[in-house]
Order: C-alpha cells, then structure tokens, then sequence
C-alpha cells in the first residue's frame, strides 16, 4: 500500500453543513429577487440535492417538480443569471459568517499540515463559494493551505462524475492510492471511488445520513474532537473515537481493525 501523502475535501457537507441553511435559503433569495414564486422547502430541496451543481439543480427542478414554469426561449442564460444571483447571496451569507466548519475540521487540517500532509478541495460548488467558506468560516489564509482547489465547473461532468477527483490528482501528480478523500454524500462517494480512491471517510449530514455509502471505508457523524467523539455508523475505526492522522494513516493501510 502507497504511503498516505494528501487529504482531498468535499465542501458542502463535509467541511461545513452548507445546504439546509445556506445554498437553500440562497437559491429561494434569488427566485424571490426574479420574480419567480419558487419555494425551494427542507424537504424539497433534499430531494433536489440528488443533482448535484446549482445550474444543474434548477434545471432538474423544471423538468421534474415545476414543469408548467413557461421559461425564456434563452433558458440556459436565464438559469446562469439566476444562479449568479444565489452566488452572491451565499457569498454574502459567508462573509456575514453564519456558517460554521465542521466538528473536528479546523483541527485536523492544522494537523495534517504540521505532517507534511498535502491538501486539496474537489468538490462541485462554484469556486467564489469555496473561497468565501475558506476565508470566513475557517481561516483568512485558509485558502493558502489546499494545493489545488478543484470546483464547479472546471471539469464538463460533475459528482457522481470521477472528473473532479481526477482533475485534482493529475494537478498534483498523484495517484489514488496516495490519497484519502472525504466526503458527505452517496454522490461524493461515487465520484472518489470511481477515480479509484480506496479509502474515503464519510461525515454524515441530516441531507445524506440514509444515503448508500458503498465504496466508503468508514462512516462517522462527524470528525469528532477529543472532547466530543464521533459516533460510528459503518465500518471499523479501531480504538479511535475523533479523528486525527493517526486514524487516517490506520485507516488507509487498513491497521485499524
Ligand atoms: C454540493 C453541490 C453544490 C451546492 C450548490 O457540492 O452539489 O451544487 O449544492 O453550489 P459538494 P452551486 O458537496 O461537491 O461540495 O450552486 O455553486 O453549484
Ligand atoms: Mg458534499
């Protein structure tokens, strides 16, 4: 087994729980501000979350959960119109701080670089998003600390899509064995295995706690901190109870049992 030499994030979920209060509330600003009476509900918007992209969600909204909407003869320019509007409301929501990282997210990526560990984000949100959720939620230089920040529309497919994953290997010329991804989503998990990442570690959300994790090693609630361990769902973590690199070293030589 290759050594471990780079931790690959996802974003919305697993970094910071993004959709229910943020990308959501975003999206329902922007219809509003068009005009439009749209009304994406908590329970709604789980359902949507199956498309992943904003572009592409809106889209799949008006073929299967509102097809009377007449839309523009451009509809390709109306939905990224609207979808440049939600990215602002995000960013702005971001830069107003009302969205926290993760359990446990802060202190391992401090960890992992103190190791020489390599870092980057794959994920399919638009890249303002990435870097406002960097900078106000984490750190202000938080950016500087990912090699490569993979996102939205880089590649032409997105999760399920291996592209994203991929992409951001070949940035850093690496192979999926070196690398350990993390991710929140049955989409995530897809994406990563089928750009033959072996070991990905799964934090649950309210949006994906039933979603089929085949292909994930482990599956937690959350990082955990010292004080605060994470509770198991599936898979072996040994004696650990939060995460660290010590676990994730374990984990992808397979040494915890
Ligand atoms: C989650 C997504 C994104 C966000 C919305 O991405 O599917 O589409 O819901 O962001 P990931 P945009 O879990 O891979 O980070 O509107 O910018 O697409
Ligand atoms: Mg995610």
């Amino acid at each position: 087994m290759a050594d471990l030499e780079a931790l690959i994030f996802d974003v919305d979920g697993t970094l910071a729980d993004t959709e229910r209060d943020g990308h959501r509330v975003a999206f329902n600003l922007a219809f509003k501000e068009a005009g439009l009476d749209w009304e994406w509900s908590v329970e709604l918007y789980g359902k949507l979350l199956a498309v992943t992209g904003g572009k592409e969600r809106i889209r799949h909204y008006l073929a299967d959960y509102n097809t009377a909407f007449q839309g523009p003869a451009e509809l390709d320019q109306f939905i990224a119109e609207l979808h440049a509007a939600k990215t602002e409301h995000y960013t702005r929501m971001l830069a107003e701080g009302m969205i926290p990282v993760r359990n446990g997210v802060k202190r391992l990526l401090q960890e992992a670089r103190e190791q020489g560990l390599r870092l980057a984000i794959a994920t399919t949100t638009t890249p303002a998003n990435v870097s406002a959720l960097l900078q106000h939620s984490l750190d202000p230089q938080a950016e500087s600390w990912f090699e490569v920040i993979a996102a939205g529309d880089i590649v032409a497919e997105k999760k399920p899509a291996p592209d994203i994953y991929i992409w951001a290997m070949q940035q850093m010329k690496l192979q999926p064995l070196a690398c350990m991804a993390f991710e929140d989503s049955h989409n995530g998990v897809q994406s990563a295995s089928r750009a033959s990442i072996d070991t990905i570690l799964v934090t649950t959300n309210g949006y994906t706690v039933e979603d089929d994790f085949t292909g994930a090693t482990l599956i937690i609630d959350q990082l955990g901190e010292p004080d605060q361990p994470f509770q198991r769902l599936n898979g072996s973590a040994g004696d650990f109870s939060y995460t660290n690199i010590e676990m994730l070293r374990a984990l992808h030589g397979r040494g915890v049992k």
